[in-house]
């Protein structure tokens, strides 16, 4: 056990106390947040053998990580809501007796932290001092979540002096429970090695995050998922205002116009991509508040304000390139942590669909040698000369599917400062959000864009969204399409059915319902029933966007179906339609069409899911512990009308 630094907020030294004589580190450092305090941990880790330092010169201040072959990405199977009933937690949640979770994991905590420093990081979510802005206090043993969570979130002393003596938190600890003996070798990536030893777990009542075993990503830099929408939605439930997983940018039409919208698909479903993206269209500009994460408080006007609570973008690399998302790629320049990437003899990274041409060889992101393939220059396989045919057969990539970049978001291009500060008009209230879009990958059936015909006709969309599922989650289903409610699936911090009624509860308590945002259900990823892409996407999205805009000014109509209202294929302007990639008009008509077959099976599928839920809500209630949560009936009426409406 170390000596307990002393702190002047009393809940800070308890948690910090509680932790070292539990963990027994050998030795704490509070995190200052200062750039020399940032260098000197990744020096550390050079030294360790945990970072690759990269070519200085190409990439000022990048390092490079590769993590542990079964610690690659979040895991949903051992994440857990410990609310004191399972009710509470619902049917799309693990959940745990929060008393007995706390004593089986403090079994796994004792002593984990032997060998090893224990980093004491007070982060906000959100800019210091901005009323929507939160606080923590992670307690975690990994250098990597160190200077990680010194990207991602504003950490350090700035924090300790805003929380005072008495300014509140949500504290958050963090082992990758490996210990080390006296004298033990640290290997380049701790974890627990087995998936049944790493619990992400929240208990929501409590407002705590206690995490074991993991060091990736959003199961270990805590302020993300865990708190930012975990326990923030329960907090927003509770508090009035909502925690959604939506990037939030800013539109700005030719005549000078500024929009807010926020955005919600599911995990490495392009919402970096969006969130960045250089419009096709010529005089509109967009600019980038958050990527990931929206914080959306009603204001006295009706309208909902937004903040990012975030400070960086925690991106996909695969399919990061100059042609998908410069944006993306110039804020990597500097400053960024790399993860299970491709290193090149240079000293730079590399990745697939990055649309540079692969070295001769390189390191792949397991640690082996891996070249360039003999008859694309854009792929790299594991021995050398082998056919593009030859690496798709071998199921071989060289950088994980999941890899990341930990990059500043004041390194990007178009960034919107005063957004990203909270700012809107010289008040620290947040941007006001104009549009709110849901979407996700599907390949049939949903259209480029749909406009809800109502705030519970919107919540309904989201209710209902669905998408592939990509390789942001270790799972044997990646591909398959699921439901995937407001892309929260994997981030509700309390049960479902609750959290679709708190959406539409947000019409009722608003100041004026009139002023909410309007609600979108976009899909770039149509395809014919051979594979190919109907719709271009990236900046070609901006067409999209642009008639979102003119619905909001009323300057265009559209067509009543059904399911929503849908644009004339004439009114998504096909300005500048030249390039790469081209919208074809013929494909566009068709997508923007109701495909009723496809409608009534996707009804049927939506009536399903809710049905699910109602089954196990109604499970829990044959145990007597509680009353059942069910889908709110406003969305079984829209469910049932729609329906009905198809069906005439
Ligand atoms: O949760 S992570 O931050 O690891 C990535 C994601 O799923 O969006
Ligand atoms: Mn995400």
């Amino acid at each position: 056990m170390a000596t307990t630094p002393k702190f002047a907020n009393a809940k800070v030294a308890a948690w910090v106390d509680k932790w070292n004589k539990i963990c027994t580190p050998d030795k704490i450092v509070v995190v200052k947040g200062t750039a020399a305090e940032h260098k000197a941990i990744c020096e550390m880790m050079v030294k360790n053998g945990q970072f690759i330092k990269l070519n200085q010169k190409l990439r000022p201040g990048c390092y490079l990580a590769r993590s542990h072959e079964s610690d690659v990405a979040r895991v949903e199977g051992r994440t857990f809501i410990c609310s004191k009933r399972e009710i509470d937690a619902g049917p799309t949640n693990h959940w745990m007796d929060p008393v007995e979770m706390k004593k089986k994991m403090e079994k796994a905590y004792k002593g984990c932290m032997k060998g090893r420093t224990m980093y004491v990081i007070p982060f906000a979510m959100g800019p210091i001092g901005n009323p929507i802005t939160q606080y923590g206090i992670e307690i975690t043993d990994s250098p990597y979540v160190v200077v990680n969570m010194n990207i991602m979130t504003r950490t350090g002393d700035a924090v300790i002096k805003h929380l005072g003596k008495t300014g509140d938190f949500i504290p958050c600890i963090h082992s990758v429970g490996a210990p080390l003996k006296k004298g033990q070798k640290d290997v380049a990536w701790p974890c627990a090695k087995r998936i049944e030893d790493k619990y992400i777990t929240q208990f929501p009542e409590d407002r705590e995050i206690w995490s074991f075993g993991s060091g990736y990503g959003g199961n270990a830099l805590l302020g993300k998922k865990c708190f930012a929408l975990r326990i923030a939605s329960k907090l927003a439930k509770d508090e009035g205002w909502m925690a959604e997983h939506m990037l939030i940018l800013t539109l700005t039409s030719p005549e000078g116009k500024k929009y807010h919208v926020t955005a919600a698909f599911p995990s490495a479903c392009g919402k970096t991509n969006l969130a960045m993206m250089l419009p096709k269209l010529p005089g509109w500009k967009l600019e980038t508040i958050g990527d990931d994460i929206a914080w959306l408080k009603p204001g006295e006007d009706g309208r909902l304000y937004a903040i990012n609570p975030e400070n960086g973008f925690f991106g996909v690399a695969p399919g990061t390139s100059m042609d998908s998302n410069p944006n993306a790629l110039h804020s990597c320049t500097k400053g960024t942590i790399f993860t299970n990437v491709v290193l090149t003899p240079d000293g730079d990274i590399w990745w697939e669909d990055m649309g540079i041409k692969a070295p001769k060889e390189g390191v792949d992101w397991k640690g082996n040698p891996c070249y360039v393939c003999a008859d694309d220059p854009y792929r790299m396989g594991p021995k050398p000369g082998m056919t593009k045919k030859e690496i798709k057969e071998a199921g071989y990539v060289a950088a994980h599917k999941n890899s990341r970049f930990t990059a500043p978001a004041q390194n990007c291009p178009v960034l919107d400062k005063d957004g990203f500060n909270g700012v809107y008009e010289g008040k620290p209230v947040g941007v006001p959000i104009d549009a709110i879009l849901f979407g996700g990958r599907r390949p049939s059936t949903i259209p480029l864009v749909n406009e809800a015909k109502s705030w519970t006709h919107g919540v309904f969309m989201g209710s209902a969204a669905g998408s592939e599922i990509t390789a942001a989650v270790i799972s044997d289903k990646i591909g398959q399409v699921r439901r995937d409610p407001m892309a929260m699936l994997p981030f509700f911090g309390y049960n479902v059915a609750d959290y679709f009624q708190h959406w539409l509860e947000m019409e009722r308590t608003s100041a004026d319902a009139t002023k909410l945002p309007k609600i979108y259900f976009v899909n770039w990823f149509r395809k014919t029933p051979k594979g190919e892409f109907m719709w271009p996407g990236f900046g070609d999205n901006s067409r999209v966007l642009k008639w979102i805009c003119d619905r909001i000014e009323g300057k265009v109509g559209c067509v009543k179906t059904p399911i929503g209202n849908l644009p004339k294929a004439a009114d998504i302007s096909l300005e500048n339609n030249t390039g790469k990639d081209v919208v074809n008009p013929k494909f566009l008509k068709e997508i923007v069409k109701v495909d009723k077959a496809g409608w009534l099976e996707e009804i049927k599928t939506i009536g399903e899911s809710y049905d699910e839920y109602d089954a196990k809500a109604s499970k829990d209630n044959q145990t007597k512990s509680t009353t059942a949560r069910r889908v709110p009936k406003a969305l079984r009426e829209i469910l049932a009308s729609v329906t009905a409406e198809l069906k005439k």
